[in-house]
């Protein structure tokens, strides 16, 4: 029988038992998958900060170029006093040049689940904008997310969300989210968003598997996070990265092959991976404007504007809830 001190540590679930059950569930399925919030532990997301710095991968620089070439008319649309809520404490290079536009904003609300990053980021921009209230909201984003008291009465209401993020969900996700953000800003507030959009498959297949091999790092870094989470022994070894451009639903998916038959151990459950077969880690959505809109539209927005860069690789969307 249980002592008292054993049975009370056992109703003390793991605060990482969630993630387990879904890791675990996600390897035993017929198409073995990890969650891609999985890449970003500390040496996953030193990586991605590498990968936005390749020339193959566009979309980083494409969107600066956005937001240095049409701010002024994104600053002009999106009128004086907002507050901006930015989903992903993302890079400063970004929110820096959104905020530089908009003259007078009544705050800046970075929200960003890894608290580290968060503080970071959120020290950055107060230091460099002494004069701007910054508020540093530590949430999951992809649940409805309650701005601090400090802020709540602050309209209009902007959300910033570059990156095209949004297109590592699939579709009735990244509508679910979208919704969530459209109950925040509310009647009339914004969205500004980057979104990828599709094109010829060898530019899309360079981004995600660069010849420096830095998203194959990133890619395969995934099993080294799970193995230090939940003391396993999955082998890197026996996979290699491949990034697949599926133009039939306009997404790349990132999978690490196996290599050779391979066993592990995951908290006490034996894994078998035979050769060939491939963990499915990512899928990167890529929509046409018009195919976006729709998804707006089914989470309450209307369009306003769309920007692309010089070479029509990208998109930034502006978007008004309705
Ligand atoms: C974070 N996210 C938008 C990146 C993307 O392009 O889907 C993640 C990434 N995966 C491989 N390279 C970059």
């Amino acid at each position: 029988m249980d002592r008292p001190a054993e049975r009370a540590d056992k109703r003390r679930a793991s605060p990482l038992e969630p993630l387990l059950r879904e890791v675990l569930d996600g390897l035993r399925a017929e198409q073995p998958t990890l969650p891609c919030k999985l890449f970003y532990d500390e040496p996953g997301s030193q990586l991605y900060e590498q990968i936005t710095a390749l020339e193959e991968y566009y979309p980083f620089r494409a969107e600066v170029e956005i937001l240095e070439r049409h701010g002024a008319q994104i600053a002009r649309a999106l009128g004086e006093g907002a507050l901006v809520v930015e989903y992903g404490s993302g890079s400063s290079v970004k929110t820096r040049l959104l905020l530089d536009c908009l003259h007078a904003c009544a705050g800046y609300v970075p929200i960003d689940i890894s608290r580290e990053h968060l503080q970071q980021a959120a020290r950055g921009i107060a230091q460099h904008y002494p004069h701007l209230h910054v508020l540093a909201l530590c949430a999951d984003f992809t649940e409805p997310v309650t701005l601090p008291a400090r802020v709540a009465a602050l309209r209009p209401r902007v959300a910033f969300f570059p990156g095209s993020t949004i297109g590592n969900f699939d579709p009735p996700a990244a509508t679910r989210l979208l919704r969530n953000i459209r109950e925040l800003v509310g009647r009339g507030g914004h969205l500004l968003i980057g979104v990828d959009v599709p094109k010829d498959r060898a530019t899309l297949e360079l981004a995600y598997d660069d010849p420096h091999g830095v998203t194959a790092r990133f890619n395969l870094n995934i099993l080294s996070h799970v193995n230090r989470l939940f003391g396993a022994d999955l082998d890197p070894g026996c996979f290699r990265h491949e990034a697949i451009w599926n133009a039939a639903h306009g997404r790349i998916e990132m999978h690490l092959r196996c290599t050779r038959d391979h066993h592990a151990m995951l908290a006490g459950e034996r894994l078998a991976f035979s050769r060939g077969q491939s963990i499915w880690t990512e899928s990167s959505y890529k929509y046409p404007p018009g195919q976006f809109h729709a998804i707006g539209a089914a989470a309450g927005f209307a369009p306003e504007s769309v920007w692309f860069d010089s070479r029509q690789r990208y998109s930034l969307h502006l978007m008004r809830a309705v």
